[in-house]
């Protein structure tokens, strides 16, 4: 026996923190002969400053996670964050916990990052303890799946994949006809929305005596991180989850398709499942959830514009981020095909601008850790491109802002999908507008202090002369685009004279940002 009751010859599985489900390290095994290992580690709470809520998520899950697995009688050696032993990273932590347990064999599911997994293969030299990294089959599409999908394609179009992963995996087919009889409905989710007293709230899970000390914890040990703690009810639990989950399939899926894109002032959920920190963090399964869509619509209780829309999202959004992040190696991060490179304005830290769409996106992501595709894509992610933040920043900057972003995920998503940094792999073409858009799909132009109609003057809205000016200045690299052709045709329309007035427009709000003061964030 070792100091602490484990016998020799033990299987030492670390769990990491977005690993609190059924996962490949853990299953199969004897609990009588695995000793399970979770750490709440200063390196991972700080290589970039997570939002304080997305920092208490974890840890409460995963406190929760230690709990259920000891009472189903798994031996759990938790390290919180405030043990005065702690190592402080998760090399730290195996390097100790092996020393001091003498573990037969390390057993490791892949970390979500580069950065984690390099770290993963460096144990077995530092500790001298055989070690497996076992695939993370939590989800849909394996890498060589992605390779043998990928290989030899011109173009890695989301579409294609996805029409193969419905496929693969049979849902919403019809024997090889896709249900409802097109592949994508995404022409019919494009719908404003009103306001409406029926709109469902996603289930609010008031913390608990555990939840309560991390709260504590973080609020002391991460004050100087973003965001805040107030009316933090996220669930931390399996069970949880899944009742938000039930809350979701009865209430919002039915109209999720419709108004998918829509924006509305003081409205954060609307018809979104707010699932995406859950099933990141493995409280939920992906393919569960597509199924369970599928039921809806096959029993009736949901039409297939928001079936259709959701299952696309997880079975092919979500995969194909996945495959793309670690296709592209370590070094897509440094991508920055438009050659951006302006810091990110300081509110994003905190939400002080009286650009009311970016007020409202921002102020809502820094108090919920949350905000919804279209507000991440068209809002904050729009205003980055166009005022040509460099793309790393804004990857670090939604890296530690949302509750559900892990490298995997965020980095494709945003220097892929929004900043069209690596070229048009992800996105065909850059996802910019002006404020036609915002104001299309909204209300926030309703109640901002600047004009979505005017493109100049000291009332026009900021986003329609940066537009015209992202356009014009990225000729070169997008001219040829031909899903750029319009907006080149209609710049061409346009008088000399409006052409150097919008541009001018566009630098004096520039310089605004270049005068103004750093934040303390960034
Ligand atoms: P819903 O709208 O209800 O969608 C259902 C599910 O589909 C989500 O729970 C999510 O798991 C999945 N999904 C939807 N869109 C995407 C997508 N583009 N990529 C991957 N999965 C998707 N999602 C993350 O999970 N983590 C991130 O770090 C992240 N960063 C993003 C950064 C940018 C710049 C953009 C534009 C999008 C990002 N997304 C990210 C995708 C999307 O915004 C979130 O998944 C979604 O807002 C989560 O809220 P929800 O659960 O209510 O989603
Ligand atoms: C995000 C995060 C944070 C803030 N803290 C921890 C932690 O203390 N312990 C842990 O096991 N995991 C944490 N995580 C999640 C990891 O960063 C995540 O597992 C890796 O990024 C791999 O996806
Ligand atoms: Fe945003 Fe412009 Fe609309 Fe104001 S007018 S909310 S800045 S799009």
């Amino acid at each position: 026996m070792t100091d602490n009751g484990t016998p020799p010859g033990d299987t030492l599985v670390l769990l990491l923190g977005d690993q609190l489900g059924d996962v490949s390290s853990l299953r199969g095994r004897d609990p009588a002969a695995t000793q399970v290992l979770m750490v709440e580690v200063a390196e991972e709470a700080t290589y970039v400053r997570h939002h304080k809520a997305k920092i208490a998520f974890l840890f409460s899950a995963m406190r929760h996670r230690a709990a259920a697995l000891r009472t189903r009688g798994w031996r759990v050696r938790y390290v919180a964050l405030d043990d005065p032993a702690n190592g402080g990273s998760f090399t730290a932590e195996v390097v100790r916990a092996c020393a001091e347990l003498s573990p037969a064999r390390l057993a490791v599911t892949e970390g979500g990052e580069w950065r984690v997994r390099a770290m993963q293969e460096s144990w077995q030299t530092l500790t001298g303890v055989p070690t497996d990294i076992l695939p993370d089959d939590r989800f849909l599409c394996g890498h060589s799946d992605f390779a043998a999908w990928a290989d030899g394609r011109r173009d890695l179009l989301m579409e294609d994949f996805y029409r193969a992963m419905r496929r693969r995996h049979g849902l919403l087919m019809d024997g090889r006809e896709p249900a409802g009889g097109r592949w994508n409905f995404d022409r019919d989710n494009r719908k404003p929305a009103e306001r409406d007293l029926m709109m469902p709230r996603p289930l609010s899970f008031p913390p608990n005596a555990v939840t309560r000390d991390v709260l504590a914890l973080v609020a002391e040990r991460f004050a100087d991180h973003p965001g805040s703690l107030d009316g933090f009810d996220w669930a931390v639990t399996a069970e949880d989850a899944g009742a938000q989950a039930d809350h979701f399939f009865a209430h919002a899926l039915p109209r999720f398709g419709d108004h998918e894109d829509a924006m509305l002032l003081g409205e954060r959920h609307l018809w979104h499942s707010i699932l995406s920190p859950y099933l990141n963090a493995g409280l939920l399964d992906p393919l569960d959830l597509c199924r369970r869509a599928e039921a809806a619509y096959r029993a009736g209780r949901a039409p297939i514009n928001s079936v259709e829309g959701y299952v696309r999202q997880i079975l092919g959004w979500r995969e194909y981020m996945r495959g793309i992040y670690w296709r592209e190696g370590p070094n897509y991060v440094d991508r920055n095909f438009l050659d951006h490179h302006r810091p990110l304005p300081g509110f994003y830290w905190t939400g002080d601008t009286d650009m009311a769409c970016l007020a409202e996106a921002i102020g809502q992501t820094l108090e919920t850790a949350h905000a919804h595709h279209i507000q991440r894509l068209m809002v904050t992610g729009n205003y980055a491109l166009l005022i040509g933040a460099d793309p790393r920043a804004v990857h670090q900057w939604y890296l530690e802002i949302y509750i559900d972003a892990y490298e995997w995920v965020e980095l494709p998503n945003t220097l892929g999908m929004s900043q069209f940094g690596d070229g048009g792999l992800v996105g065909t073409k850059p996802y910019v507008s002006s404020g036609k858009y915002i104001d299309r799909m909204s209300d926030y132009c309703r109640s901002c202090r600047y004009d979505v109609n005017a493109r100049t003057g000291a009332d026009a809205c900021p986003f329609n002369a940066l537009y015209w000016d992202f356009i014009a200045r990225h000729r070169e690299r997008l001219g040829r685009n031909r899903r750029m052709a319009m907006p080149y045709r209609t710049w061409d329309r346009f008088s000399e004279t409006e052409q150097r007035a919008v541009r001018a427009q566009a630098a004096d709000h520039l310089a605004t940002l270049d005068a103004a003061p750093d934040a303390d964030y960034r």
